[in-house]
């Protein structure tokens, strides 16, 4: 059986829960990283020597890179699914990337500051600048999205990190997170809300919760 290893409150893990959902793959999770550090999973480093989650553990091949395993399982496992032909896969790739390379450092100041930092310790002027950036960024999701049928899923492929990355703000029941990353929060497809177990709970995002 597949096993992923990695917290259950890393959206770089969600994001690998969620297509293991998509493409209903059965799977194992391992608490590991965040407040769950390494130590009790003392090989962990020696399979992902970055200290980061997610890895992939497929009958003793290891993969890490979150966007690297979603692509694996999709191409080893999916028979087509969130894979698709021609030119759409290579737009699907583009937004990936664009996620991973463009939007995640706004996304991530804004997460951490306004959902993972108490309000007293908030740098106000770092989360203004993220804002600012991901201003001019989520209106080209937007854009992309308009018109599109991605409710019904397919946004996974078309973009599915930004919708990925929504999640833990949409969910965070954080209205500050939620007003100031206003167009940030693309509403999650089906998919996502499909997952509910493997996803954090609304109201508390600052706290590991161990088991998915
Ligand atoms: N590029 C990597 C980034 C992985 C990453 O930075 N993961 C974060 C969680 S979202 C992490 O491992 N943080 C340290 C920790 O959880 O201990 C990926 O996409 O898998």
């Amino acid at each position: 059986m597949l096993k992923i290893l990695g917290r259950n409150n890393s959206i770089n893990v969600m994001k690998v829960l969620w297509a293991c959902e998509e493409l209903g793959l059965p799977f194992e999770r391992v608490d590991v990283g965040g407040a769950f550090g390494f130590k009790h999973e003392p090989d962990y480093l020696k399979l992902n020597p970055n200290g980061r989650v997610p890895t992939l553990d497929d009958n003793g091949f290891i993969l890490y890179e979150s966007n690297v395993i979603v692509r694996y399982l999709a191409s080893t496992y999916g028979n087509g699914k969130l894979l698709p032909r021609g030119r759409d896969r290579w737009v699907g790739e583009q937004w990936m990337e664009w996620q991973q390379t463009t939007l995640l450092a706004p996304m991530s100041t804004v997460f951490w500051q306004l959902v993972r930092t108490e309000p007293a310790k908030r740098d106000r002027a770092a989360i203004q600048a993220a804002v600012q950036t991901l201003a001019g960024l989520w209106p080209f999701v937007d854009a992309r999205l308009s018109g599109r049928p991605y409710r019904r899923g397919r946004v996974l492929h078309g973009g599915h990190s930004p919708g990925v990355h929504g999640v833990p703000l949409v969910r965070a029941g954080d209205r500050a997170a939620r007003a100031e990353a206003r167009g940030g929060v693309v509403e999650a497809p089906p998919g996502a809300r499909r997952v509910p177990k493997v996803l954090v709970p609304s109201d508390d995002l600052t706290r590991p919760r161990p088991g998915a």
